[in-house]
């Protein structure tokens, strides 16, 4: 076994990035190619993969140092005749399918976003690479590892890049292609007009239009949040075939407990928030019907037996969504806590990747603005969101008179590939029960 320094591969034309996320430990093994360290300048995020397999022994950079091509990452033990050929930095993507994944999705234009996942912007064109020896389709370890997720055969999949290597886009088309019933093969590829936009879902290329001819204009960059969310967005309308169901919750009782407990807890400055009780009633729900709790990963469900909320929030730069992690640890006082406490930390741009990931749902709550009904786009690789509007004081009808109630509107968006819609159905009627009455949620 040999030491061996993992370095910095070619990183075209970045010098001086920012280590935002060690992906390894010392005593870790790695296979080569394998992503080590995410790495992020103002333009992109890229994972810097191991140029061996092996144990890791030492790491020689932490979160926040810069660094440029050839600096040393870490010392591994090298497995014999492990040398990966040419590794190259992928566009990171982060937790989950990441490759790109949601920002919360929560997003879009309606929903939340997600943990920035994707590299807002492709890796820099560097490193022309060489195919390797293996036969293997050529492509990053972040791009294969999204072919995994989504269960895409990489040996049918034609790639677009330099040398016919494999991008996320190549992945997301090829899906879609699935999912419409008109898979391509490499060899319909091979016919398909050479470079046209959007050839993979044979889309009109996006409308240039010189708007100053009609009126001044002025021209604003995205933020970097909104730039990772749009890619994370558009990835997850595209590939996911949702579904949104609407419910209404008499949250009157709840209401009033609120208020009743915020008033109690007045001088100690803790308030408790709707959000915090959504997201316990969540968590019950998510028990009762774990297949909202659970991921795709090709022909399997990965349910998870933890339970990991997040919440989108509304920053000046855009959407991010924080995750209360086991949340079904922890009492409606401390989830309102530490919700208030990552909306803080999230408006004021101190969120670390950790505070974005591991989530197995999301809420988007619009309940402070208002809004009736919405849909919100799912945070894959999660199966559901929960979308919340303002509660109104309703007419209900109780079999002799109306009588007013405080009515929250739900809007449950979930993919119908694991998630159908008498279940997705049953989920939000059971929410709605546990919010007119939370006495359930201890049962
Ligand atoms: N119905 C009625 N009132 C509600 C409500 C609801 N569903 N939810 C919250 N409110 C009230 C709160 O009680 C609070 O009122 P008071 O100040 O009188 O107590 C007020 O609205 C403001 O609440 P808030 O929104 O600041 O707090 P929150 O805990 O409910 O939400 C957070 C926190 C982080 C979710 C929220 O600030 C936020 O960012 N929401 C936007 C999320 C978003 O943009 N989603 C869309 C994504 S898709 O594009």
């Amino acid at each position: 076994m040999a030491l061996v320094e993992v370095k910095v591969p070619d990183i075209g034309d970045f010098s001086e990035v920012a280590v935002i996320e060690l992906l390894v430990k010392p005593g870790d093994s790695v296979k080569a190619e394998q992503s080590l360290i995410t790495v992020e300048s103002d333009k992109a995020s890229m994972e810097i993969p191991s140029s061996h397999a092996g144990v890791v022994k030492e790491l020689k950079v932490k979160i926040g140092d810069k660094v440029s091509e050839g600096a040393l990452v870490l010392m591994l033990e090298a497995d014999a005749a492990s040398a990966a050929p040419a590794p190259e930095p992928a566009p990171a993507t982060s937790a989950a399918p990441q490759a790109a994944a949601p920002a919360p999705a929560p997003a879009l234009a309606a929903s939340p976003a997600p943990t920035p996942v994707a590299a807002a912007t492709p890796a820099p064109a560097h490193n022309p690479t060489v195919a390797p020896s293996t036969g293997l389709p050529h492509a990053s370890p972040s791009v294969r590892k999204f072919a995994r997720e989504l269960g895409v055969p990489l040996d049918e999949v034609q790639g677009s890049g330099p040398k016919g290597r494999i991008t996320a886009l190549d992945i997301q088309q090829f899906t879609q292609s699935v999912m419409n019933g008109a898979k391509q093969t490499k060899a319909q590829a091979a016919k398909a007009p050479a470079g046209g936009g959007g050839a993979g879902l044979d889309l009109l290329p996006w409308p240039k239009v010189d708007f100053a001819k009609f009126g001044p204009i002025e021209t604003r960059p995205l933020s970097r949040i909104k730039k990772i969310s749009a890619q994370n967005l558009a990835r997850n309308w595209v590939m996911i075939p949702a579904v949104t169901y609407h419910e209404d919750a008499d949250i009157t009782e709840l209401e009033a407990l609120r208020v009743q407990l915020n008033k109690e807890n007045e001088k100690s400055g803790l308030k408790v928030t709707m959000l915090a009780f959504l997201i316990k009633a969540c968590v019950k729900a998510l028990q009762k019907f774990p297949e909202f709790n659970a991921s795709l990963d090709g022909d399997n469900l990965v349910l998870k037996h933890y339970f990991n909320i997040g919440f989108a929030a509304d920053t000046p730069n855009g959407l991010v969504v924080p995750v209360i992690k086991h949340a079904d640890q922890k009492s409606v006082f401390e989830i309102a806590q530490e919700s208030g406490d990552l909306a803080k930390k999230a408006r004021d741009g101190k969120l670390g990747p950790a505070d974005m990931q591991g989530a197995c749902f999301t809420i988007s709550s619009l309940g402070g603005i208002g809004g009736t009904y919405f849909a919100p786009i799912v945070n894959a690789p999660e199966v559901a969101i929960l979308g919340v509007n303002k509660s109104a004081m309703k007419p209900v009808w109780d079999g002799k008179q109306f009588v007013p109630r405080l009515t929250l509107p739900l809007s449950l968006t979930a993919d119908h590939r694991v998630i159908d819609g008498a279940y997705a159905t049953r989920f939000n009627v059971y929410l709605a029960q546990l919010l007119a009455d939370f006495r359930r949620v201890a049962l």
